[in-house]
């Protein structure tokens, strides 16, 4: 059996210069489907297990609004890879794991690479990876793709966490009540409309029935039940949260990084700082 891999991440995080540490032989470069967006795929080296690395257009989120952004989303809801290589440059950590907190929506295996290290250790921040994973459900390694330090651990949390069906340990990203409104609405669904997007994650399925993301408006085909069902989760949102859904949803979600960060990263020197 061939495992396959995906690397995903933000547009200038690395993922090309990783992918090209990550590979040696049985490079293909095409196109996908129907589009002008590269495809690229390559063996991953130095492991015993048959592994496949394909390079994902660079997204900043899994709405979508780009061909890149559809691409990506397509392949990793349909093709549905063994294990998401999640590439976060890590001297700009917050704004990359914004993803990463979609990506985990998806219930796939995932490995963190933290890219860039050789840039954040200069700036005398350390990052605590074991308390990355408690947090964030899923491990981290710390890596720089540039100056190829890192990459057989990466290679080895790769081989190890692939034949985990699922993260570990879904972390509340949401606050109780709001996580009260996902599982309620999740049991409407299943109940009232078992036929809908079944191949979707169930948590993926919610939220995105709940922001009326455009894909899956065209999928369920103006049926009017279903809209006025959505739209009365999309209000108990808006009543706790002060907010329209869309923010709401992305404000929780920065939240839960920051606070992350907060707990799992510290300063050790102050840089550029002179003798008062
Ligand atoms: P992509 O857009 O995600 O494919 O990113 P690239 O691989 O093209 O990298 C973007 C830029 O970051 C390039 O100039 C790389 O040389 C640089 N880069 C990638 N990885 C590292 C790293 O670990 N450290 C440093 N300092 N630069 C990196
Ligand atoms: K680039
Ligand atoms: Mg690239």
């Amino acid at each position: 059996m061939k495992y396959k891999i995906a690397l995903v991440g933000n547009p200038n995080s690395g993922k090309t210069t990783l992918f090209n540490c990550l590979t040696g032989s049985n490079l293909y470069v095409g196109n996908w489907p129907g589009v002008t967006v590269e495809k690229k795929e390559g063996d991953l080296r130095g492991t015993s297990k048959d592994m496949t690395l394909v390079d994902l257009p660079g997204i900043y989120s899994l709405a979508p609004y780009s061909m890149d952004e559809i691409v990506s989303r397509n392949f990793l809801l349909d093709e549905r890879p063994d294990l998401i290589i999640n590439i976060i440059d890590a001297s700009n950590i917050e704004r990359n794991l914004y993803l990463s907190t979609q990506l985990m929506e998806l219930n796939c295996p995932m490995v963190g690479a933290l890219n860039m290290m050789d840039v954040v250790k200069k700036t005398g921040v350390e990052i605590d990876v074991r308390e990355m994973e408690k947090i964030f459900g899923y491990p981290f390694i710390e890596i720089s793709a540039q100056k190829e330090t890192g990459i057989d651990e990466l290679i080895k949390e790769v081989e190890k966490t692939v034949d985990i069906k699922r993260l570990k340990e879904f972390p509340q990203i949401f606050p109780p009540d709001i996580t009260t409104i996902f599982n309620e609405f999740d049991a409407l669904i299943q109940n009232k409309y078992p036929e809908l997007l079944p191949d979707y994650p169930r948590l993926f399925r919610v939220i995105k029935l709940i922001e009326k993301d455009e894909e899956v408006l065209l999928k369920i085909d103006k049926n009017i039940e279903l809209l006025a069902d959505i739209g009365i989760a999309r209000k108990k949102i808006e009543m706790l949260s002060n907010h329209d859904v869309d923010s709401a949803i992305a404000d929780y979600r920065y939240r839960f990084i920051t606070d992350g960060i907060n707990k799992a990263t510290k300063k050790t020197k102050e840089q550029n700082i002179p003798f008062q």
